[in-house]
């Protein structure tokens, strides 16, 4: 009897499986949002995105702020302008997209937390067809080596 109920939950993982086609999923790393001074009107937070089939990011939400945006930069002249993604990012099959300093980032709008260096901020994260994904992003100053890259004012 005992050996019975021993195998069990083995039966049930192997029944359960079997699902007829494996769901595309995005593996998320670095997250990290950068630290803002108290009253800053937005924040920027970047991540690393691998997706297992062809995907895209299509929103990012927080319960930390008013709300979020996905962001690229664009370059005019020597002025640096930011610009909404408003369809999303592409996330290519098995590439690993980085949200980085001076190029595609996620906009954080009207923080209702101050984005203090040592606090985490809640962001969930919207895929086209991968499930979503929550996450609490460790807020940081930035490196000198990457301090240069953008700023959100
Ligand atoms: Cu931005």
């Amino acid at each position: 009897m005992k050996t019975l109920y021993a195998l069990l939950p083995l039966v049930l993982v192997a029944a359960c499986g079997r699902a007829p086609e494996a769901p595309s999923t995005v593996t998320v790393a670095d997250a990290w949002c950068r630290a803002a001074p108290v009253g800053a009107m937005a924040g920027g937070c970047y991540v690393t995105l691998t997706a297992s089939a062809d995907d895209r990011l299509v929103a990012v939400e927080t319960t930390a702020a008013d709300h979020a945006e996905i962001h690229t930069m664009d370059v005019t002249g020597e002025v640096m302008r930011m610009r909404q993604l408003k369809d999303g990012l592409a996330l290519p099959a098995g590439d690993a997209v980085s949200l980085a300093p001076g190029g595609e980032h996620l906009m954080i709008i009207r923080p209702k937390q101050t984005l203090a260096a040592g606090e985490t901020l809640p962001l969930t994260l919207r895929f086209q067809k991968a499930p979503p994904r929550s996450l609490a992003a460790p807020i940081r100053t930035p490196d000198a080596a990457m301090a240069h890259g953008g700023d959100h004012r």
